[in-house]
């Protein structure tokens, strides 16, 4: 496995300087943040990156994310230009060095929470989503505005989205998925990358909005319309996680072992029953998931991928980006290299071939 670290450029008050200090880390997660869903990212952006990281001796190989616009999921209008400039960004990225690109395919909003700074009995904080909290609430009627939503849309764009994504409907969104697999898994053969969904986040639909990248059933229909390593998944533990229809553990070990993992996000979360959850720290004993299990699946599999810590609390009084901090990514990413160091020491001894 690769480990890598989500950076968010120059403004990130997580320096690459210390993200390099992590023992182990080999791959920088950025993308070009200032143009627009839809757009062609400059090069020269592109190399900036590339460069920052060699600096401090880390790779510039993962992608996260290249956004998918709207007009692209709905189907528009001008999804056909977009989808050409999705292209390009695919080419130039493949032309830079880069491996694994990660995109999601969530209507209007990406992660949802109902709380972004949740304070457990230790004084640490973290991101929680309630149910309860949820339900009853109609963006369309009342004007609600969630933690992690776009901001840069007014509440009337929000509620003509949400009104065209309801007519729509999931078969629709299945329809707009397959022509933009159908154009863009080709062009990534050829530049080399490998297209990573990540999951919807929960895995299910809000507000009557749908949602596809769910569980196992979806993501063999997903991965079936194009049958290439090029298109794969980004696996991350923490938003199928959150949903009480999904069996983490066996679902990494099944696309494993077919090769449809390019990228692992490994983070942990503590599920109720009725659907709520808060994220935890990575360790098993903290969550609803073993960890142990989950790596020890990738490494049986012979996963050779991008691994990183997800989310992390706030934790040793450190502010900043929800979720992104440094202290609790660092730790979850010490953590997942002894995992893993156990369970390759483990698959070398089942092999019979010692320590
Ligand atoms: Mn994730």
């Amino acid at each position: 496995m690769k480990l890598s670290f989500r950076w968010y450029g120059e403004s990130d008050p997580v320096s690459l300087r210390y993200i390099s200090q992590i023992p182990n880390m080999h791959s920088v997660v950025s993308a070009v943040y200032d143009v627009k869903p839809g757009e062609v990212w400059p090069m020269e952006s592109i190399l900036k990156i590339r460069e920052a990281s060699e600096k401090h001796g880390l790779v510039f190989d993962v992608v996260e994310s290249v956004p998918v616009p709207e007009e692209i999921k709905l189907g528009a209008e001008k999804a056909t230009e977009y989808t050409e400039n999705y292209c390009e960004n695919i080419r130039r990225l493949g032309k830079a060095g880069v491996k694994c690109i990660t995109y999601n395919f969530m209507p209007v909003f990406d992660w949802t929470r109902t709380d972004l700074a949740f304070e457990a009995p230790d004084g640490s904080t973290s991101l929680v989503m309630d149910v309860d909290e949820l339900k009853g609430l109609d963006p369309l009627k009342e004007d609600i505005s969630l933690p992690g939503w776009d901001q840069s849309y007014t509440k009337e764009e929000i509620r003509g989205l949400i009104e065209a994504y309801r007519t729509l409907g999931e078969e629709g969104l299945w329809k707009n998925l397959e022509s933009f697999l159908k154009k863009i898994i080709p062009v990534a053969e050829e530049a080399g990358v490998r297209m990573a969904i990540h999951p919807d986040d929960p895995p299910y639909p809000i507000f009557g909005i749908p949602r596809i990248i769910t569980d196992e059933t979806n993501l063999d229909r997903m991965l079936a319309i194009a049958d290439s390593p090029a298109n794969s998944l980004c696996f991350c533990t923490g938003s199928l996680g959150s949903g009480l229809q999904n069996n983490v553990e066996e679902m990494v070990g099944k696309y494993a072992k077919r090769d449809r993992i390019a990228f692992m996000h490994i983070r942990q979360v503590k599920l109720s029953p009725d659907g709520s959850f808060a994220e935890k720290g990575h360790i098993s004993s903290a969550g609803s998931m073993d960890m142990y299990r989950i790596v020890k699946a990738l490494v049986d599999a012979g996963f050779d991928g991008y691994v990183r810590p997800d989310h992390g609390r706030m934790i040793f009084g450190e502010t900043g980006k929800p979720g992104y901090g440094l202290y609790d990514r660092a730790l979850g990413a010490a953590y997942l290299n002894g995992l893993f160091e156990a369970a390759e020491k483990e698959k070398r001894k089942e092999e019979g071939k010692g320590q």
